[in-house]
């Protein structure tokens, strides 16, 4: 078994989805990992649906009420698999300047960039969470893949050949349009004056998407999102 897929394995186990694994140079990776060999390999993991809500929120830093806990839970818990394995585990919360997450998994393939500003997947639709990336040692010459690999699981995308894009029509102060993408001040100031909005459950343009409804977040989980989007 390649360490990538042990790794793999055991993020599963932890309640997290494996998402990939994408060659990294300096070119497609930015200067933030240049101190790597190159190219090296980067180990995309994400969260997914009620699966991973469940264990977080079992987890002590779901109860502590201190601040950042997804983030803290996500540091612990990948980071002590980095630990395991001997390699880094690089996180999208560290920063700024953020590792850019959404600029590796579109390099993976599958996501399009949804006028939400989040990825949409056919498979996961707008839903999966990018929680780290494993660094593993650089690939030889003979075994380099493109960026994207032939497994099936590429591609560009579902916001291309979406034609009625519902997710466009269903917010009730219009923060996402075709042209402007996702106004994230007059979701925010909404959110803060409407304590009532049914986007407290879920924002209403992400659950219009018709891909990956069944990994739609659980209400509670929407909240938590919300309650720390808002508070940002
Ligand atoms: C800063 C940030 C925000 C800021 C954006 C402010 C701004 N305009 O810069 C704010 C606070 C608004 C924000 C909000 C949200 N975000 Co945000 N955010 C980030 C963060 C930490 C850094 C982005 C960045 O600067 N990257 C650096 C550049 C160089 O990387 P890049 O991949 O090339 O950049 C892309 C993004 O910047 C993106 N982008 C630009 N503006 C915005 C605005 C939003 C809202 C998003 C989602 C993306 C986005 O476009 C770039 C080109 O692809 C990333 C994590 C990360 N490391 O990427 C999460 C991230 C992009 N956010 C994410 C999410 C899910 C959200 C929320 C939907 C959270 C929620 N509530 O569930 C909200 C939107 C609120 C809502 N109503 O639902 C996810 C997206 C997952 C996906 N499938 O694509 C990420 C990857 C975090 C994660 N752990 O998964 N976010
Ligand atoms: S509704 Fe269509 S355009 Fe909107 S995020 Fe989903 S696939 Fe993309
Ligand atoms: S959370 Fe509500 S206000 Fe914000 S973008 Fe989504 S639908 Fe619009």
């Amino acid at each position: 078994m390649t360490l990538a897929a042990e790794i793999e394995r055991e993020v599963s186990a932890a309640g997290f989805h494996p998402v990939g694994t994408i060659v990294s140079d300096r070119d497609e990776a930015g200067s933030s990992v240049v101190r790597h060999d190159n190219p090296c390999q980067l180990l995309l993991v994400g969260s997914l649906g009620s699966d991973f809500w469940t264990v977080f929120s079992a987890s002590t830093e779901a109860a502590d009420g201190l601040p950042d806990a997804m983030d803290r839970f996500t540091r612990r818990v990948l980071g002590g698999l980095a630990e395991t394995f001997g390699v880094e585990v690089l996180f999208p919360f560290d920063g700024p300047p953020y590792y850019p997450f959404q600029r590796w998994a579109k390099a993976y393939g599958g996501f399009s960039q949804s006028p939400l500003g989040v990825l949409a997947h056919e498979s996961y639709g707008p839903w999966l969470g990018l929680r780290g990336a494993f660094v593993l040692p650089g690939v030889g010459e003979g075994e380099r893949e493109p960026h994207i690999l032939a497994d099936g699981r590429c591609g560009n995308g579902p916001c291309g050949a979406c034609v009625d894009k519902p997710c466009l029509n269903v917010c009730p102060v219009n923060a996402i349009s075709s042209s402007q993408g996702y106004d994230y001040m007059t979701c925010r100031a909404y959110l803060s004056r409407t304590q009532d909005a049914a986007c407290w459950h879920g924002c209403l343009a992400r659950r219009a998407c018709p891909f990956g409804q069944e990994h739609a977040h659980v209400s509670e989980q929407a909240r938590f999102h919300m309650m720390s989007f808002v508070g940002s």
